[in-house]
């Protein structure tokens, strides 16, 4: 089943190289994560290797389909299409990957901006797409790795710390979502 759902994922990154093996980075990542923090692993593992599942998507097709399918889209996406491969992916995993457990399209939902209070699926996913093995381009990212493993939550509040800070540097604009994660792990790691 697993081998299944990998070939299929490989062919919607239109095999792109880069993305499936991020895609498997991830997968991966997630399923030690979950073994580290007592997380179903099975489920870990189908959430990472389903997070990028839209990706490919093209832009203009993501709006049309998210439109068609009746899945809200926010000012800050329509200014930032690409943050709906998250919420377009969570929808392909249900219908197109039939996932029925809810708690694994809801972490492919919130892999990109996170949100306040997420639940320990979701905070895997979130992290381990940022961490996975393959990923180079941000900074602190062997402090952050190895807090992963040790501290989730402040892991979460340095990753998102430095989305924010390269986002401002970069000019994007900001979902409410991400400052909303920002602020919710910052003050679970200030109260210790
Ligand atoms: O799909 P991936 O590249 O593997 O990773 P991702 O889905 O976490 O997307 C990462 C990008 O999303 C990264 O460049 C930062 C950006 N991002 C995160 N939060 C926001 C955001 N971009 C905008 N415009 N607004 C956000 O709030
Ligand atoms: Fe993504
Ligand atoms: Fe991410
Ligand atoms: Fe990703």
């Amino acid at each position: 089943y697993i081998e299944d759902l990998r070939k299929q994922v490989k062919k919607a990154l239109k095999e792109d190289k880069m993305r499936y093996r991020h895609t498997l980075g991830v997968a991966d990542t997630s399923a030690c994560l979950a073994m580290r923090y007592g997380v179903d692993m099975q489920k870990a593992y189908i959430a990472g290797l389903l997070h990028d599942c839209a990706k490919c998507v093209p832009d203009t097709v993501k709006l049309e389909e998210c439109n068609r399918y009746g899945i809200e889209v926010t000012e800050f996406e329509k200014n930032s299409l690409y943050l709906l491969h998250a919420k377009l992916g969570a929808y392909y995993a249900k219908e197109l990957y039939h996932i029925e457990d809810a708690s694994i399209c809801s972490a492919i939902y919130w892999h990109t901006t996170g949100h306040a209070g997420m639940t320990k699926l979701e905070e895997i996913v979130y992290i381990a797409d940022y961490i996975e093995p393959y990923r180079n381009h941000a900074q602190n990212l062997d402090t952050i790795r190895q807090l992963a493993f040790t501290d989730l939550e402040k892991a979460i509040y340095q990753v998102t710390k430095d989305t924010l800070a390269y986002l401002k540097k970069k000019g994007g604009s900001i979902d409410p979502a991400t400052i909303q994660t920002y602020e919710y792990y910052q003050k679970l790691v200030e109260k210790g």
